[in-house]
């Protein structure tokens, strides 16, 4: 099953995604591991053929929403098992100059899940704009997302931004990710936490909320 899921993402099934999530569910599967060993790895064999020329845009794009189909059909499973109670307020973007949206987007479900209050800026988000976003709805977190390597240092330019307007303080911490973030990339400018995906994402932040 999970093979077949991660050929579904490959191959840019639209038409056969949705039931074969609901079948991967009726068959009580895990709603996580439909995610990590189904719908990932196929989108990861995306962007290695992309990485070798075997794809191009427009079939990316494709597979790309075939994936956003996938974890929209299995939302509610996902955020099944988790507890509402409110734990903070969590402004997120993709930064400036960078159009991926998926991983911030499941960052943004899981945190919902997790009685997050959160306010998505989109992608393309310029330092300004997350400053104003803080001014406006003073969030306990900054979440930026990259999925670019030429765009890792808009993360820099926003931190540095926010650090020169006196809006990074301990009441609002900067949270960094994406595929080619590391926590040495996040340490050496200056973010406050890091994660590798967005369960991990919810942790730190829950972690920081208990202080
Ligand atoms: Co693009 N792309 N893409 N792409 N794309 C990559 C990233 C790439 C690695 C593919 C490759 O070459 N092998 C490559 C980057 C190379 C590099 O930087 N060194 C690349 C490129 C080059 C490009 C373009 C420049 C191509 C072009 O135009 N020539 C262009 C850039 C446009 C721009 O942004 N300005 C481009 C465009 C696109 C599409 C539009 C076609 C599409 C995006 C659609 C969309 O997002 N709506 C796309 C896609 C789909 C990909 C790949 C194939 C898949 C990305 C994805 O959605 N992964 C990708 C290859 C890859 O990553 N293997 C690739 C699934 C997602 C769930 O994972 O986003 O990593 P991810 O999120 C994870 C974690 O990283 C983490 O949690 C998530 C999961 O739990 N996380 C956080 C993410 N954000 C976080 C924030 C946090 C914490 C954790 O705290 C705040």
């Amino acid at each position: 099953m999970f093979q077949k899921l991660s050929r579904a993402v490959e191959t840019g099934d639209l038409q056969n995604i949705k039931s074969l999530i609901l079948q991967a569910v009726k068959n009580d599967l895990p709603a996580l591991e439909i995610l990590n060993r189904g719908l990932l790895p196929g989108i990861e064999k995306v962007g290695e053929k992309f990485g070798r020329d075997e794809l191009f845009i427009p079939e990316v794009m494709l597979c790309a929403r075939v994936l956003q189909e996938g974890i929209d059909v299995l939302r509610p499973h996902l955020q099944n098992n988790s507890t509402s109670a409110f734990k903070g307020r969590l402004v997120l973007g993709t930064v400036a100059g960078d159009i991926h949206d998926i991983g911030k987007n499941l960052v943004k479900m899981m945190f919902i899940a997790n009685g997050f209050e959160v306010f998505d800026l989109g992608i393309n988000v310029a330092p300004e704009k997350f400053a104003a976003a803080i001014e406006e709805y003073h969030p306990h977190f900054v979440g930026l997302s990259a999925l670019l390597t030429t765009t890792m240092p808009q993360m820099a330019a926003t931190i540095k931004y926010l650090d020169a307007r006196g809006l990074r303080n301990n009441k609002c911490l900067i949270m960094v990710g994406g595929a080619p973030v590391t926590a040495e990339f996040a340490g050496s400018i200056g973010a406050d936490l890091y994660a590798d995906n967005a369960i991990e994402a919810v942790e730190q932040a829950k972690k920081a909320v208990r202080g």
